[in-house]
């Protein structure tokens, strides 16, 4: 049993390539996808605390605005720039080093691709590589958590320094890209780092109330309105809930408040699949679906016209809420009875 953190061999080259890239960078540009999650948010509040320790002059510029709930994790708010205006302009054109942190493709970093399209880059990343990804150093791990997981490997190889920024921007990686350290992507190699993390200051319970302790009152009317909805098929297997344009609406909510609905009715003892409907403004519905891992939930959204990953998928399907919701939830329950006692069809990614 190994007790002590070690970064993994499999990766030991690319973390030292990393180190050294941004060692020797002076003039750097940090970014991520578009909507910034905390593994990309954190990671960039993290590198950004290690550049300024080397004396590098760094920016973060993201495609879409820095989540205003995570720039508690950022020293200076001056160090993150709009994407669209002549400043983050003028920092990409001078970047001797450009990182892209939590995805390898182009088309994830909106329009900070164009921006940085001839400079050098170190991806930093744990997803799978696509078909449009960027050309350089590459630091990937699909077996890590987190983005964050593989900043960690550079602050340790790089000896810190182990700054709040650092300590917490990682921390806060991988708490949200594990569901606060529930999902399968949690290994122990996560726990050994958050241990270390937390030798050196991170407060678990004050970051997860920094980060999900503030929810908005219209969130909870949400769920309020939206569980009603619930219904669950005969034998118990399939579950759904619908929210209607009109409810988003009055609520003031955007997709963002929607996160989590679909929990609860996939965490229903017996649940299989679990649906959500929402009712789109354009004439469409919106079908979310997630498995507890019987039944593929990929193949089934690819049936009405979308498509995703086994355990988490969805499909824009036209038609009412009343015409749609029925005709899906049919070739649901009739997909979770035609799967038996079959192994997963795959482990739940930390993104869903
Ligand atoms: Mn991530």
């Amino acid at each position: 049993v190994n007790r002590s953190y070690e970064i993994p061999s499999a990766r030991r080259a690319e973390v030292a390539q990393a180190v050294e890239l941004l060692a020797n960078a002076t003039k750097v540009v940090l970014t991520t996808h578009v909507n910034a999650d905390g593994d990309g948010a954190g990671s960039e509040a993290a590198l950004l605390s290690l550049l300024g320790s080397t004396g590098a002059e760094a920016w973060i510029v993201n495609p879409t605005a820095f989540p205003p709930h995570l720039s508690f994790l950022v020293e200076e708010d001056r160090r993150i720039l709009e994407a669209g205006g002549s400043e983050a302009r003028d920092r990409c054109r001078e970047a001797d080093l450009c990182v892209v942190l939590d995805t390898s493709e182009r088309s994830r970093v909106g329009r900070v691709g164009p921006l940085v399209a001839d400079r050098p880059t170190l991806v930093i990343d744990h997803h799978p590589p696509g078909n449009d990804t960027f050309e350089g150093a590459i630091l990937r791990d699909t077996s890590a958590a987190a983005a964050g997981e593989l900043v960690f490997d550079v602050v340790h190889a790089s000896g810190g320094p182990w700054s709040r920024s650092v300590t917490d921007g990682i921390y806060v990686a991988l708490m949200t890209d594990t569901g606060s350290f529930r999902f399968s992507n949690v290994t122990p190699a996560v726990h050994r780092i958050v241990a270390e993390l937390m030798d050196r200051g991170a407060s678990p319970d004050e970051l997860y109330r920094r980060v999900y302790g503030r929810v908005p009152l219209r969130r909870v009317r949400l769920l309020q309105a939206v569980l009603p909805s619930l219904q669950v098929s005969g034998d118990g297997r399939v579950a759904w809930i619908s929210i209607s344009g009109e409810t988003m609406r009055d609520l003031g909510c955007t997709s963002d408040d929607l996160e989590g609905i679909v929990d609860y009715p996939r965490e229903l003892e017996d649940v299989e699949v679990a649906l959500l409907f929402r009712e789109l403004e354009d004439g469409q519905v919106k079908v979310s679906f997630r498995s507890n891992g019987l039944v593929d939930v990929n193949m089934l959204a690819r049936g009405f016209g979308g498509g995703g990953h086994t355990r988490a998928s969805g499909a824009l399907v036209s038609g009412s809420l009343e015409e749609v919701q029925p005709r899906v939830v049919e070739g649901v329950i009739e997909a979770s009875r035609a799967v038996g006692n079959g192994s997963p069809p795959g482990e739940v990614s930390s993104e869903l």
